[in-house]
């Protein structure tokens, strides 16, 4: 593979950025009132509408010539195919088998794995509605209420985001809490609100090893245990979620209740598995379906279309064009509905796990930028607080609006005013306030023109900061999925142009390993052990305040 920056396209484009960068989006408009119709796409759902960037066609056709001189038809084929493209875990990244929806069998290591996966869809499926129908009951005979989700990464964000997002469907006798933080505050907190008679746990872990939630888990089912009395009562409240059967048995839950996946299922990309259990008894079997019928479709239009109408391919050449020829390093995500308000977390672990990487595919480091910063909030909420950097600071940082057409059920007026904010937001990025109209504005309020002089500074916007407005039909399980795939998309084609392993997390996995001998010592399971001058004093203040579980006369080590 030619490096990125030998590649013909990337000089070219390099070239062309030397013009592009002065040019303003007010005269890209003025120029061409074809604009807005030439950069709209419409998609499974969703209309994204890419007009409001620093780009002409021409832009466009050399970001796509990048893609094409970085592979990416084959890149897009092996990843169909079951190939390894998690290149260092040497194995497949094949979460577009999970929503497989058509006939067609997808084979990974030789396998078809479509069998296995309708199988545990099936089982998945018939414990959902035994537990929506009330037919599944607790150790005191009553149907479940409340459903705790003990996970973390990617066995929480997806399912959480999800269930947040589509709570217009739920189940009305169901409530959704989920457990990710060690910290005790989550879970003592949701504890006092369930009774053990008619709550649900679900653990949830691809290695069915990390810390935070076997702890979590352990103390939940303490908690449980000391109400019901009786190990028997576990198989009625305990399920897992796990590629790790021996660890589920070794924890006391059942391998009946316990629902599989696969290795080559990564944890961020895994919602679509049975990691996704948490959606499908909160929305039912009909609408996590439909949620893997949204990401099918998405699925399809990423292989089959042209890369000039291709949703996620458009995505993320913009990207490449902000991150690596402006050098923007950050993107935000502004959700303009209160039900997404968890999308910028799930897309920031996304995007930043899965492309914040420094070294390429032959192992050498970048010799460019790769994964952006993302960050985001509510887009209405975003609006009262940090949009005046994003108006008026000196970072440029690309943002995707994203809201649905349909009200949902809104409060009558409240839809429209979000929208309203919303579309009023990306025209005033695109077109700022230039000195001309600052001043017939501040004349027209009755100001002198020393005042006006003065305050003119102050008062211009410069405008022409990029955005996208991804607009959702509605926000139902259908567009839902069809919009969680498109990002997953992006970021893989990211990922190949940068030439770099989106789906190993070698950061995540030293997070693992770090802390457990610094646990060790504040335990006092194990003598000090060799730190820096600052690690060590903070070690030492703690334990001023919290003397070691255990006395260090005791001390393994
Ligand atoms: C996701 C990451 C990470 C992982 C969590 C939880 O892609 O690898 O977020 O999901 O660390 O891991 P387990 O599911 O193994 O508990």
């Amino acid at each position: 593979m030619t490096p990125l920056t030998e590649r013909p396209a990337w000089k070219a484009l390099w070239s062309h950025f030397t013009r592009a960068r002065d040019w303003h989006m007010r005269a890209l408009f003025d120029a061409d009132p074809q604009r807005a119709a030439r950069f709209t796409i419409e998609q499974c759902g969703l209309t994204l509408d890419y007009s409001k960037n620093r780009i002409t066609s021409q832009t466009m056709t050399l970001l796509q010539q990048l893609a094409k001189e970085s592979d990416l038809d084959a890149r897009i084929t092996e990843m169909f195919a079951g190939g390894h493209i998690n290149r260092t875990e040497d194995r497949a990244a094949c979460h577009v088998a999970l929503r497989n929806r058509s006939d067609e069998p997808m084979s990974i290591d030789g396998e078809d794995v479509m069998p296995r996966i309708s199988s545990v869809l099936e089982r998945m499926a018939r414990f959902a509605r035994a537990v929506r129908s009330g037919d599944w009951l607790g150790y005191t005979n009553q149907p479940i209420t409340d459903i705790v989700n003990i996970g973390i990464g990617g066995s929480d964000l997806g399912s959480l985001m999800v269930c947040q997002a589509l709570k217009a469907f739920s189940h009305p006798r169901l409530n959704m809490h989920f457990i990710s933080n060690v910290d005790s505050s989550q879970l003592k907190e949701t504890l006092r609100r369930v009774h053990a008679q008619t709550t649900l746990f679900i653990i949830e872990s691809k290695t069915f090893t990390t810390h935070e939630t076997l702890t979590n888990a352990h103390t939940a089912r303490e908690w449980f245990l000391h109400r019901a009395h009786d190990d028997r009562a576990i198989a009625r409240h305990f399920v897992a979620v796990s590629t790790n059967g021996r660890a589920v048995a070794e924890f006391g839950i059942d391998p009946e209740n316990m629902f599989e996946f696969w290795e080559w299922v990564g944890g961020r990309f895994s919602l679509w598995s049975a990691i996704g259990l948490p959606i499908m008894l909160y929305l039912g079997e009909q609408n996590f379906l439909k949620l893997l019928d949204g990401a099918h479709a998405m699925d399809r239009h990423f292989r089959e279309a042209p890369p000039e109408a291709n949703m996620p391919v458009l995505l993320a050449l913009l990207g490449i064009w902000y991150i690596n020829f402006f050098g923007a390093g950050s993107h935000v995500i502004a959700p303009y509905d209160q039900d997404l308000h968890r999308l910028p977390a799930f897309i920031q672990q996304l995007d930043m796990e899965s492309n914040g990487k420094r070294t390429t595919l032959e192992g050498q480091c970048v010799e460019y930028e790769t994964a952006p910063i993302i960050w985001g909030e509510t887009g209405i909420n975003g609006q009262h607080a940090f949009f005046q950097l994003l108006h008026q600071g000196t970072h440029i940082s690309p943002i995707d609006f994203i809201a649905s057409l349909d009200s949902h059920g809104s409060l009558p007026g409240h839809h429209e005013i979000l929208m309203a904010n919303m579309f009023a937001q990306a025209e005033a990025f695109m077109r700022g306030r230039n000195a001309d109209e600052v001043i017939a504005e501040l004349r027209a309020q009755g100001l002198d023109a020393a005042s006006v002089r003065r305050i003119l500074p102050f008062r211009v916007f410069d405008g022409n900061r990029p955005s996208n407005t991804l607009l959702l039909e509605r926000l139902d399980p259908s567009c839902l999925g069809a919009l969680i795939a498109l990002y997953e998309h992006k970021i893989f084609v990211q990922g190949v142009i940068w030439n770099i392993n989106s789906f190993d997390q070698w950061g995540v996995e030293l997070g693992k390993q770090l802390a457990s001998t610094i646990h060790a010592e504040l335990r006092g399971t194990c003598a000090p052990q060799p730190h820096d001058a600052s690690t060590r004093r903070l070690i030492e203040r703690y334990l001023a305040v919290n003397a070691p579980n255990v006395p260090p006369a005791t001390a393994q080590h």
